[in-house]
C-alpha cells in the first residue's frame, strides 16, 4: 500500500530551455504516483516558458533572484503531501526519482537526498565543486551529527509535514542547506540514494561558487548558535 497521496515535483528554472522539455517528459514517463509537476521559472531570456507550457505543465514566474525564493514560492503552490525539487538544467538522473521515494516512505524518515559522490571523484562534476561540496559536507556532518555523503544535492524528496515544520530564509543556494541544518536541528531523518550526476549540456551555471560557499558556512555556523 502506497503512503503517497500526491507528488508535487518543482523544478526552478533560469535559463534552460535546452534541458527543461526532456526533464518534464522524463519525470511524467517514469514517476510512477499521482503527481504535479510545477515550474518555477525566473523570467528565462530564452524559451524555457514556452517549452514548459507545450509540455502543458504549471508555470510561475517569480523574477525575484535566487534559487532558494524559487522553491519557497514552488512549495506555497504545491498541492502534494510529498515535494520532490530537483533542477531543470538535466544534471539529475530523474529516473531515479521512484526510488528516492520508495526510501523515503520504507524508512520512514522525512527528507531523502540522490547522493552524487559516491565512490571516486568521476570527473562529472567540476572539480572545484566537488572539494567545495565535500568541505561543506564533512562539516554539517560533524556539527550536525548526520552522515551525509552529497550535502548540495538539489534532487531530493521531502514529507511535505515536515517541512512546513521548519523556517526557511535563505533566498539562494544556501537555501539547500538550511533545509538540512533545520531538519537535523528538529530531529527529523535524513537518508540518501545513490544517483549519477551529469554534466551541464546546455546553458551556464548560476553557481556563484565564493558568494555560495560564504553563505552556506554563516548558515551553518549559525545554526549551532541559535
Ligand atoms: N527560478 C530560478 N531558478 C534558478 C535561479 N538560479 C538557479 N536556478 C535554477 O536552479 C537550478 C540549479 O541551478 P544551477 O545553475 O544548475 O546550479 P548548480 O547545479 O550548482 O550548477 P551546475 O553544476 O552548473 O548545474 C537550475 O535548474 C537553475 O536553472 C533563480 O534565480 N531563479
Ligand atoms: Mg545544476
Amino acid at each position: 500500500m502506497s503512503k503517497i497521496g500526491m507528488v508535487s515535483v518543482i523544478i526552478p528554472t533560469l535559463n534552460e530551455a535546452g534541458t527543461i522539455g526532456e526533464t518534464i517528459r522524463t519525470l511524467r514517463k517514469v514517476l510512477r504516483y499521482p503527481h504535479e509537476i510545477i515550474v518555477v521559472d525566473g523570467n528565462s531570456a530564452d524559451n524555457t516558458r514556452d517549452i514548459v507550457e507545450k509540455e502543458n505543465c504549471k508555470l510561475i514566474v517569480e523574477p525575484r533572484r535566487g534559487y532558494g525564493v524559487a522553491l519557497k514560492v514552488g512549495v506555497e503552490h504545491a498541492k502534494g503531501d510529498v515535494i520532490v525539487m530537483v533542477d531543470g538544467d538535466g544534471t539529475y538522473e530523474i529516473r531515479d526519482i521512484n526510488r528516492l521515494l520508495e526510501v523515503m516512505i520504507d524508512e520512514n524518515v522525512e527528507l531523502c537526498l540522490g547522493a552524487r559522490m559516491n565512490g571516486l571523484y568521476d570527473k562529472s562534476m567540476d572539480i572545484t565543486n566537488y572539494l567545495g561540496n565535500k568541505a561543506i559536507t564533512f562539516l554539517f556532518n560533524l556539527l550536525y551529527k548526520q552522515r551525509l555523503v552529497d550535502s548540495q544535492s538539489g534532487f531530493r524528496v521531502i514529507m511535505r509535514s515536515a517541512l512546513e515544520k521548519v523556517e526557511l530564509s535563505e533566498k539562494d543556494m544556501a537555501f539547500a542547506t538550511e533545509m538540512l541544518v533545520n531538519f537535523a536541528k528538529k530531529g527529523f531523518r535524513m537518508v540518501e540514494v545513490p544517483t549519477s550526476y551529469k554534466p551541464r549540456v546546455y546553458g551556464k551555471s548560476k553557481l556563484k561558487r565564493i558568494k555560495a560557499g560564504m553563505e552556506i558556512l554563516r548558515v551553518l555556523i549559525r545554526g549551532v548558535k541559535k
